[in-house]
């Protein structure tokens, strides 16, 4: 039998609850967001069940006024069903949300996730490896409070797996990483054994780098369709929508669309960059931007060797990024 608790209900999230005060309410968790509607899973029968619901024109304006919105794995309180559908009558107190960029020309905040506990990065050992994309993921991370893991996946496909590592380390000494292959099986004992019930997890990464298939594998169930070739990142992609599921140990596991790329939104970029955070202290002047100025501690580092240029070249286009779409920003909202 399946409880709330199975999909991660804390006693914060019943205090939230029962503040509302309101008598007929349902607790609820988004599991999928559909052009009109939501799906939703909640208690039924002491059973778990997915039911319709629909955010009220109100809400939906109150949520916009704060710059909000309502995303997969956020907690709702419904309103007993209308035909059918559930009005959502609150959104309970958000723990965290790992947000994104929209890529392409319009930039608009997207909640890729809400109310995470852990989130797994998932790359290819093959041509999907970036480093560079990493250090965004783990900015984004660091800046949504959630905890990374790296999964390295296809790592039946890796020609040199302890240079891939290396890799890692150098961008992200103390992330997990963990090799992962679905054709030998390596990782996914200690995958399986690191799940805690009740702790909600999302698969993002690339499209194509088998995250789908990795999923599969923990619900123990063909759940999500699979891409059917191996190595596709054309900008096809199998997964079209984001959907939290039941894990059968307790605990939720969202599966996302492959993101093409991976913009920061509104993110303090050295908190993805403790490395240069930590040798900034020994900067001359405090707000320093490790460029020319002098007795600067992070270009001494270049220039000694023990930090890597290319690293901090990464820091300062993604701080650049980060300056112009906060002015863009401004612009915008003076211009109303
Ligand atoms: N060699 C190898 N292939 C794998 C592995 N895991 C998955 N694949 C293959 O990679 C392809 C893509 O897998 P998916 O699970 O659909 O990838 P995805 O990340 O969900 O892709 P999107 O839904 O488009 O974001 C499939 O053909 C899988 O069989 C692995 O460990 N090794
Ligand atoms: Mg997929
Ligand atoms: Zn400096």
């Amino acid at each position: 039998m399946s409880s709330l608790l199975d999909l991660g209900w804390t006693k914060p999230l019943d205090a939230g609850f029962r503040a509302l005060g309101a008598s007929g309410l349902i607790a609820a968790r988004i599991a999928v967001e559909h052009r009109r509607g939501y799906e939703a899973l909640c208690e039924g029968k002491g059973e778990l069940r997915t039911v319709s619901a629909f955010l009220p024109g109100r809400l939906r304006r109150d949520l916009g006024a704060d710059g909000e919105s309502l995303a997969v794995g956020d907690w709702v309180a419904l309103l007993p069903a209308e035909k059918g559908l559930h009005p959502i009558a609150a959104l309970l107190p958000r723990r965290s949300a790992f947000v994104r960029k929209t890529a392409g020309e319009r930039a608009v905040r997207q909640i890729v996730a809400a109310n995470l506990d852990r989130l797994f990065i998932a790359m290819a050992v093959s041509e999907d490896f970036n480093p560079r994309r990493l250090e965004r993921y783990l900015t984004a991370c660091a800046n949504a409070d959630v905890a990374p893991t790296l999964l390295l996946t296809k790592a039946d496909l890796a020609a040199d797996m302890d240079a891939r590592i290396a890799a890692v380390r150098a961008v992200a000494p103390d992330v997990p990483c963990w090799p992962i292959s679905l054709v030998t099986g390596t990782g996914l004992e200690a995958l399986r054994a690191s799940l805690e019930p009740g702790e909600t997890l999302a698969l993002v990464g690339s499209s194509g780098v088998g995250k789908s298939s990795l999923a599969n594998v923990l619900f123990g169930a063909d759940r999500q369709s699979v891409g059917a070739v191996s190595d596709h990142g054309k900008g096809r992609h199998t997964t079209t929508r984001r959907e939290l599921m039941l894990l059968p140990g307790g605990g939720v596991l969202i599966d996302t669309p492959g993101m093409r790329e991976f913009h920061l939104w509104d993110a303090e970029v050295s908190e993805g960059f403790p490395d240069i955070e930590e040798l900034s202290l020994g900067c001359r002047f405090r707000d320093c931007q490790h460029h020319q100025e002098p007795n600067c501690a992070v270009q001494a580092a270049v220039t000694a060797g023990s930090l890597d240029a290319a690293r901090l070249a990464a820091f300062h286009k993604l701080q650049d990024e980060q300056d112009q779409a906060a002015r863009a920003r401004r612009e915008k909202g003076s211009r109303g």
